[in-house]
């Protein structure tokens, strides 16, 4: 198995996170950090591994990685005092998912909330949760999964998934990836809630297309006009919705 360099990642990290912990192999990266976070270790931190065996994705569902592969990361830090800053986390998410791949060759498009998507197919996914550790304002985890250097996925979602390498032909850097990724993520959660917003609209894939929204039993259909300041996907112009897996069902109307 490729196992990633991890003093070069801890070098291209830098001092803004205070500990990264590197794992060959684990369950979840995001339960590695929920736990640190809850004993009090300092935030932020980062949590990487070169293969999960029970990788968690949003509703129970699991996330697949292939040994030395992909990129299994997840940042434990605090959300700022603002009431909007937990939706924006969850944009910021994507966000720098996305630049980290842009610098990696990768142009990729985001599905609402933060499904990373190259040629319509799902290249990355984002899984936050809100940790207690006490304190002024919320801490959370923020799970992010790349394919980055699979040369294929498996069967039961090839059709729908796809990986840095299979777009680009070209194996990717997968330490700079995740450095890339996490202070880009830092970065947009020290900002406004407000301008992350903004930017996250100025690349949202979903804004402007006629969808569906699957919020577990039930599911609502409209067009996806905006994304308000909390971070919720407005349809029709009137009705905003806080979570749900989109389905995009046309181009982008004019
Ligand atoms: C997500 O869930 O997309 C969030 C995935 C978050 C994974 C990271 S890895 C680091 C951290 N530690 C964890 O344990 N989790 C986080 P969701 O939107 O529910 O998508 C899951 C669905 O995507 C599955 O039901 C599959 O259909 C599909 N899927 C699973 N693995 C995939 C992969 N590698 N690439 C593309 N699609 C995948």
């Amino acid at each position: 198995m490729a196992r990633m360099d991890s003093d070069r990642l801890r070098q291209l990290l830098g001092p803004a996170v205070r500990s990264v912990t590197y794992l060959p192999e684990t369950g979840s990266t995001n339960l590695d950090a929920k736990e640190l976070a809850t004993k009090g270790k300092e935030l932020p931190l980062v949590v990487v591994a070169d293969h999960q065996t029970s990788g968690r994705g949003r509703l129970d569902r699991s996330w697949y990685s292939a040994p030395g592969m992909g990129v299994q990361v997840s940042i434990a830090a605090r959300a700022s005092a603002h009431p909007e800053a937990l939706g924006a986390v969850s944009l910021a998410a994507g966000l720098a998912t996305r630049t980290a791949l842009a610098a990696q060759g990768v142009q990729a498009g985001l599905k609402w909330p933060n499904d990373v998507l190259a040629g319509g197919k799902k290249i990355a996914g984002c899984l936050i949760e809100i940790v207690s550790t006490g304190g002024p304002s919320a801490a959370f985890v923020a799970g992010i999964g790349i394919n980055a250097n699979h040369t294929q996925l498996p069967q039961e979602f090839s059709e729908v998934a796809t990986s840095a390498l299979l777009e680009t032909g070209e194996t990717c850097d997968r330490e700079k990836l995740v450095a890339d990724l996490a202070k880009g993520f830092l970065a947009h959660i020290e900002r406004d809630p407000a301008e992350v917003v903004d930017l996250y609209r100025q690349v949202c894939d979903t804004i402007g297309r006629r969808v569906t929204v699957e919020l577990g039993g039930s599911s609502v259909e409209g067009v996806a006009t905006d994304v308000d300041d909390h971070g919720r996907l407005v349809l029709d112009g009137n009705q905003a919705v806080y979570a749900g897996d989109v389905v995009h069902l046309g181009q982008k109307l004019g």
